[in-house]
């Protein structure tokens, strides 16, 4: 078992610490506030490589590897949770066309998803389909050389502003999960309409519906085989929850650095307030939970690069990493009192960032639910 990251790995890392520390803190508050979409930013993470840690060369990325993207990940989400979210929307996208797509289909969307100057999303909730994939309803016609698609989605990270989108709808709705199909598409064409919606937080993260009606897909644009959409999902939220929980962890270690630096300062009863045992009880914990995450999350990074199976490890990785940052988050604004509280501060933010990890990419109890069935041995997590 080798600890140490290597020299590259730890350049990567560095690099994102940087950008982050020098051109998203600045002005994190302000774009939280203000529900500010940086497509600045998101296009100098893309000159930077941070889209491309996981996709080959010949495609424009570096190759470095799942460990990179989860070092980059959860430096970016440190400084601003929001803009991870950015990372995770090129990079599964380009991971699902990696892996399903024809030669033509990725050479023409994996670079500019890799350069940033492609946004993408990719569209799986529906109004009747959160946890349940297999209720997707957003049908998927085939007429002649394209496929006609009518259904709602929502809660779309990147809808209100993206360009291309990987869909999953219903070729054969009598077929259940065996009847989804995936969909590469160009958002930017009649048929599709959009609706922004707000949330707690990830503030700087649109979020939205797309509607579509009656909106003509080239048949060209099907990822893999009609039917094949049910596996190809899976497989995706496999690779986009990795990186959502080294989201997390970035969350959970601006938490704990945040109390640890507030305990050190302020002084009550005549004492810097670290010296109370109760806020040492928070902080042990953060301090636990936070290298536990963290283990776990590069372990299922790890297995990832050793291309092995790494389904169950990716589970227990979000759903620690999640409830971590929900802790953290929370003992960091019980440390601060009413300075944890105020929005002049961060810590209010990163509680209400924390939160979207246990619902999205699955949530809590759909990875608890993972975890379980395959401890009891009713249903392999690794297949
Ligand atoms: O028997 P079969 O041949 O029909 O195959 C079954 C099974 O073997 C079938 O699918 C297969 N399968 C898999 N194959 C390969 C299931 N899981 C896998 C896998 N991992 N790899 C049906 O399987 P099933 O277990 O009976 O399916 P189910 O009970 O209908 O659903 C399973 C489950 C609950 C795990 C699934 O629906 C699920 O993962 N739900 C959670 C949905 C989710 O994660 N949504 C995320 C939305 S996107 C998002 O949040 C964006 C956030 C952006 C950001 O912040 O980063």
């Amino acid at each position: 078992m080798d600890f140490d990251l290597s020299e590259e790995l730890i350049a990567a890392r560095d690099l994102a610490r940087d950008f982050a520390e020098k051109e998203i803190a600045p002005t994190v508050a302000k774009d939280d506030k203000e529900r500010n979409f940086r497509k600045d930013l998101v296009l100098k993470m893309g000159e930077l490589g941070f889209y491309g840690s996981v996709i080959p060369e010949r495609y424009g990325g570096s190759h470095l590897g799942f460990l990179a993207l989860v070092l980059i990940t959860e430096e970016i989400a440190r400084v601003h949770s929001a803009m991870r979210v950015f990372i995770n929307m090129q990079v599964g996208p380009a991971l699902a066309l990696l892996q399903f797509g024809t030669e033509e289909q990725k050479k023409k969307w994996i670079p500019p998803l890799v350069r940033g100057e492609g946004i993408g999303c990719f569209a799986i909730t529906e109004p009747e389909a959160g946890s349940d994939v297999a209720a997707i309803r957003t049908t998927a016609a085939k007429e002649r050389d394209t496929y006609l698609l009518n259904g709602t989605k929502i809660f779309i990270s990147n809808a209100p502003i993206a360009n291309n989108a990987l869909i999953y709808a219903c070729t054969d709705r009598s077929q259940k999960h065996r009847g989804l199909s995936a969909f590469y598409a160009d958002l930017n064409q009649p048929g599709v309409s959009r609706q922004s919606l707000e949330t707690l937080g990830a503030h700087a993260s649109p979020i939205g519906e797309l509607t579509f009606q009656n909106f003509r897909i080239p048949a060209e644009n099907l990822l893999g085989k009609e039917g094949e959409g049910f596996k190809i999902c899976m497989w995706q939220l496999n690779q986009t929850r990795l990186s959502c929980a080294a989201g997390a962890l970035g969350v959970a270690r601006a938490s704990r650095e945040a109390a640890v630096n507030y305990a050190n300062q302020r002084e009550q009863f005549g004492q810097k307030i670290g010296q109370f045992q109760m806020n040492q009880d928070l902080i042990a914990q953060m301090v636990v939970h936070e290298e536990a995450a963290r283990l776990l999350v590069y372990r299922a990074a790890w297995l990832a690069d050793q291309k092995k199976p790494n389904n169950l490890e990716v589970s227990i990785a979000k759903y620690a990493a999640a409830e971590t940052a929900a802790f953290a988050a929370d003992a960091a604004l019980r440390i601060l009192g009413a300075y944890g509280y105020s929005t002049e501060f961060p810590v209010e933010r990163y509680l209400r960032d924390a939160k979207s990890y246990q619902i999205v990419e699955g949530s809590s109890n759909i990875q608890k639910l993972i975890i379980a069935q395959d401890a009891l041995g009713y249903r392999k997590a690794n297949r």
